[in-house]
C-alpha cells in the first residue's frame, strides 16, 4: 500500500535529509516534486495546494534555513503537515456510549465497497472489546445480501437481526433497536444497500434509518482504490445524511493514497479504520503518524528531530526511577509524569523508559480523556495528600472529585489503580534482573 508515493516521496527526502546546508532553491524543488508526487496520487488538486503552500511557508522561515540540520527540519516539516492531513486524532475512536444504552453504527457506502464485510469486522472488534454486538440486516435490495451477513455473523460469533420478507430498511432499524434494548445488546451495526452511483431512493432510505436510530456512528465506506471518486461520494453523503467517519477498505491493495489523503481535509471528517483484507480479522485503526511515516520512509530522521525538540529532562526520568526502587514514587510524581507525557509524545514512550516494560503498552491502550481526568483528580488534592494518599478520606476524596468535576468513582478508581502500580513497581524492583537493567539505565 502507498507504495509508489512511497517511493517519490523516500526519493524528495533522502535528496534533503541530512543536509547541513540548503537554500531556497533547494526548498522550492523539493516542494515542485512533492506537489507531482502528491498529483501522482490522485490527491485533491486543493488539498495539494494547500499542502505545498503551507510547507512552503514554514520551510522558508528562519527556522529552517539558519537551524544546524536544516535538511532534517525540512523532513520533519513535511511529516507533521502529512500526519495533519491524513488524522485527526481526537475524532478516532467511535464515539459510543456507556455499555447500558444501545448504540448504533450505521454503515454506508456505494455498491461493493465492503459495507457488509466492514459491519462483521467491527462486531468482531466490538465482542472483543467486551461490548454486546447485533448485527442488523437492513440491506434489502440484493437478493443475497442478509445471507452473507449472516454467514460473516456466524464466523464472528455475533447474532444477526432480519425480518424475513420485510422491504422497509427503517421498519428492521427500529425492530432491531427495540431487541436490543430488550435484550440488553449495547451495540447496533447496521448493514445497508449500496447502488452504483448515488441515487435519490438510497439517500432517502439511509435517512430514514438514520432518523430512526439517531447513530452515534455514521460510517462511510469506501474503496480506497477508488481514489479521489470517493471523496466526492463522502461529501454528497456528508452534505445529505451526515457521517462521523470513514472506513477506507481494500487499503492491502495497492493503493496509490489520494482518498487517504484528501478525505479529511475535504470532507473535514477523519478516518477512523482502514480494512486490510478479505478476513474478519483484517480491520486496523488509522493512525495517521504510521502512514505519514511510511509515505515518508523517514522514520528515523522525524524521531531524531522530534527527541533533539523534546522538553523531556532525562534527568527526571532518572529521578523518577529511583523513586519507584524506593517506593517513594507518590501522586505528585504520577502528576509530574502525566504531565510530561504530551511534551514527550505520549505515555507509551514514557513507558518504555521502565525496564521491562518495552513492547507492553499500545497506542491502543492509552485513554487520553481518562489521562486528563487523571490530572484534574490530583491537581485537586492538597500536597500533602498527593504526598500520601492514604489520608484521603471518604468525606475528601468527594471534595476532589467536586473541585475536579469528575464523580467520586473517578477518585476511587484512580487511587486504586495507583495502589496497585505502586505494589508492581516494587515486585519489579525486588526482582534481581529488572535491578541490573535499572542500574544500567542509569548509569551506575
Ligand atoms: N482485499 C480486501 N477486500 C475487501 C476488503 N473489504 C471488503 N473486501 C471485499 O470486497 C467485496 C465487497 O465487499 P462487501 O462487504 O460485500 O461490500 P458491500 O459494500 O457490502 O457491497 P454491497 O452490499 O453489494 O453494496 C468482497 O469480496 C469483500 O471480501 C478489504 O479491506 N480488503
Ligand atoms: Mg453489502
Amino acid at each position: 500500500m502507498f507504495d509508489s508515493i512511497s517511493n517519490a516521496f523516500s526519493s524528495i527526502m533522502r535528496s534533503i535529509a541530512g543536509k547541513s546546508k540548503i537554500s531556497e532553491k533547494n526548498i522550492q524543488d523539493a516542494v515542485e516534486e512533492i506537489k507531482v508526487a502528491l498529483l501522482d496520487a490522485d490527491v485533491n488538486i486543493r488539498v495539494v495546494r494547500r499542502f505545498i503552500n503551507s510547507t512552503m511557508e514554514e520551510a522558508l522561515g528562519e527556522k529552517v534555513l539558519k537551524a544546524v540540520d536544516p535538511g532534517d527540519q525540512f523532513v520533519k516539516i513535511v511529516y507533521d503537515k502529512m500526519v495533519n492531513l491524513l488524522g485527526d486524532e481526537d475524532n478516532q475512536k467511535l464515539n459510543l456510549k456507556g455499555p447500558d444504552t444501545p448504540s448504533s453504527i450505521l454503515m454506508m457506502g456505494l455498491q461493493g465497497s465492503g459495507k457488509t464485510t466492514t459491519a462483521a469486522k467491527l462486531a468482531l472488534r466490538l465482542k472483543k472489546e467486551g461490548r454486546r454486538v447485533l448485527l442488523v440486516a437492513a440491506d434489502l435490495v440484493r437478493p443475497a445480501a442478509i445471507l452473507q451477513l449472516q454467514v460473516l455473523g456466524e464466523t464472528v460469533g455475533v447474532e444477526v437481526f432480519s425480518i424475513e420478507g420485510e422491504k422497509d430498511p427503517a421498519t428492521v432499524a427500529k425492530a432491531a433497536f427495540a431487541k436490543a434494548k430488550k435484550e440488553q445488546f449495547n451495540t447496533l451495526i447496521v448493514d445497508t444497500s449500496g447502488r452504483m452511483h448515488l441515487d435519490e431512493v438510497l439517500m432517502a432510505e439511509i435517512k430514514k434509518v438514520r432518523d430512526v436510530l439517531k447513530p452515534e456512528e455514521t460510517l462511510f465506506v469506501a474503496d480506497a482504490m477508488t481514489g479521489q471518486q470517493a471523496v466526492a461520494i463522502a461529501k454528497e453523503f456528508e452534505e445529505q445524511v451526515g457521517i462521523s467517519g470513514v472506513v477506507l477498505t481494500k487499503f492491502d491493495s495497492d493503493t496509490r493514497g489520494g482518498a487517504a489523503l484528501s478525505l479529511r481535509s475535504v470532507v473535514g471528517k477523519p478516518i477512523k479504520f482502514i480494512g486490510v483484507g478479505e478476513k474478519v480479522e483484517d480491520l486496523e485503526p488509522f493512525y495517521a503518524d504510521r502512514y505519514a511515516s511510511r509515505i515518508l520512509g523517514m522514520g528515523d530522521i522525524v524521531s531524531l528531530v522530534e527527541k533533539a525538540q523534546e522538553v523531556f529532562d532525562e534527568e527526571q526520568a532518572i529521578k523518577m526511577q529511583q523513586k519507584m526502587a524506593k517506593n517513594t514514587f507518590d501522586l505528585q510524581d504520577y502528576l509530574e509524569q502525566l504531565e510530561s507525557m504530551n511534551k514527550m509524545g505520549g505515555l507509551e514512550s514514557m513507558l518504555e523508559l521502565i525496564p521491562g516494560m518495552k513492547g507492553q503498552v499500545s497506542e491502543d491502550d492509552i485513554d487520553k480523556q481518562e489521562i486528563e481526568r487523571e490530572k484534574a483528580i490530583i491537581r485537586s488534592m492538597t500536597y500533602a495528600e498527593r504526598e500520601n494518599y492514604l489520608i484521603l478520606g471518604p468525606t475528601r476524596r468527594r471534595r476532589v472529585a467536586k473541585g475536579s468535576g469528575t464523580h467520586i468513582s473517578d477518585v476511587n478508581r484512580l487511587i486504586k489503580k495507583f495502589e496497585k502500580s505502586r505494589q508492581m513497581m516494587r515486585k519489579l524492583t525486588r526482582n534481581k534482573k529488572y535491578q541490573a537493567e535499572m542500574l544500567k539505565q542509569m548509569g551506575l
